[in-house]
């Protein structure tokens, strides 16, 4: 099929065209090496490909659609944001963190050099003009979530107009009282910029796609329970990386209908892998779209990721919402409740992080963990001493590995992850 040409949407989005068709080769490139070179895939896979080949064009083409409805598309950078606050007004809740180098010499302009390859590649994305989504985006919504982040917003804000959610810090009731009037806050800025008010029953529907959207994924990540595994680590990451900016409702459709293709191959015994393959469980900073260089050398180098414990991947589809409240307070209140459970390495203490890794590493039959945290990322590298202290106890064997979006040490890491996997195998 002929490509469309999607350059005059580009254009009027303000993008740096020239910049945008280099990234688009690169992304083209390395999707087709990481990705389509692996074996025995599943078929409901193509309509990931497809989504993938078309994230910067007809799924910008629909926001824009949707835009000219009156509807409202806001762009986030964290799991923290409540997705069914937007979905409530009929608006697009979007990701906008970003997995790739390109755009860094841009944002080194205005960031420390020492800043995670996260914040630095969101911020080079808009500096070079290169995301499609932030130019569609009528709200850019940040948190108080790590300082880099916090500050970066304050940067990000002289480009695009960002609003801000405090998160707290710990979780006494205190800080639950905090978090609520936050959620109140953003429901209000969310209705003033829709011009639409929150009822009851669109917030009802809003809480049920968002969890609809979060039944599948956890579908999904039960089915990677099966040994051998059903799917590869890498395509059940590009699942959940997809989640954060598809339409819901057909994502969630299509999902459930890759869950029918899995649950068939695993009843069947069916598998990406052989039996004894080693299982993996990730664990760490999450791995924002494209960034796939972990769970890439760790499969090629003779084993399987079984679950991510990140945001992109079980924090983030763990909790539901409940959905049995009947007034407009308590689906709130049950909102705050969902999120507040969150274990983001930025809380203090977080214990609870710890024994949700430990009981993924069980219920996953994972023969070793990977803790791996974003180069600078302070809160989840200083984490990562908990965690493998918690692992430990329990016997069971870990890695920590720091790394940036770079390949210059591809090599190193390989080296590093085969020995680890030499170890596990025993
Ligand atoms: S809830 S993990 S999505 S903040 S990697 S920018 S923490 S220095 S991304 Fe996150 Fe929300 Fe927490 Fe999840 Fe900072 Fe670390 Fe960079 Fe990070």
């Amino acid at each position: 099929m002929e490509q469309k040409d999607y350059r005059p949407m580009w254009k009027e989005l303000g993008l740096n065209l020239e910049g945008h068709d280099q990234l688009l080769a690169v992304l083209g490139k390395a999707y087709k090496d990481i990705y389509l070179s692996q074996e025995n895939r599943p078929k409901g896979m193509q309509y990931l490909d497809f989504v993938i080949s078309e994230a910067h064009g007809l799924r910008i083409e629909e926001l824009m659609e949707t835009k000219k409805k009156g509807n409202k598309v806001v762009g986030t950078f964290c799991v923290y944001v409540p997705e069914e606050l937007i979905l409530a007004v009929g608006g697009t809740c979007v990701g906008l963190c970003a997995g790739a180098e390109i755009g860094i010499d841009e944002a080194e302009k205005v960031l420390p050099r020492n800043t995670c390859a996260l914040i630095k590649s969101f911020m080079g994305f808009k500096l070079a003009g290169l995301c499609p989504y932030i130019q569609a985006s009528d709200l850019v919504v940040g948190e108080t979530t790590c300082d880099g982040k916090k500050k970066a917003y304050e940067i990000l804000n002289d480009y695009k107009e960002t609003y801000v959610m405090e998160i707290p810090q710990m979780k006494t009731e205190r800080d639950r009282a905090l978090w609520r009037g936050e959620v109140v806050q953003f429901k209000e800025k969310v209705e003033e910029i829709a011009g639409r008010r929150i009822t009851p029953e669109n917030l009802r529907q809003g809480i049920k796609t968002a969890n609809d959207k979060r039944r599948a994924l956890q579908r999904l990540s039960t089915l990677r329970k099966a040994i051998p595994s059903p799917i590869s680590g890498l395509d059940a990451l590009l699942v959940n990386q997809i989640a954060f900016y598809d339409d819901p409702l057909r994502f969630t459709k299509s999902i459930q209908a890759l869950c029918d293709e899995l649950e068939d191959r695993a009843k069947n015994g069916v598998g990406v892998v052989k039996n004894r393959t080693p299982r993996i469980l990730m664990s760490g900073s999450p791995m924002a779209v494209p960034n796939w260089k972990i769970p890439f050398i760790v499969e090629t180098s003779g084993a399987i990721v079984v679950a991510e414990e990140s945001c992109v991947g079980e924090r983030s589809t763990r909790d539901l919402v409940k959905e049995d409240g009947k007034t407009l307070d308590d689906m709130i209140e049950a909102i705050v409740d969902r999120y507040m459970k969150i274990d983001c390495a930025c809380f203090t203490p977080n214990e609870e992080r710890i024994g949700h890794i430990r009981d993924l590493a069980k219920e996953f039959k994972a023969d070793g963990v990977i803790h791996y945290n974003i180069q600078f990322c302070t809160p989840y590298s200083m984490e990562a001493y908990k965690v493998e202290k918690g692992l430990q106890q329990k016997g069971i064997p870990t890695l920590k590995i720091e790394s940036d979006y770079g390949m210059e040490d591809a090599g190193q890491l390989k080296t590093r992850i085969e020995a680890f996997l030499e170890m596990v195998r025993g």
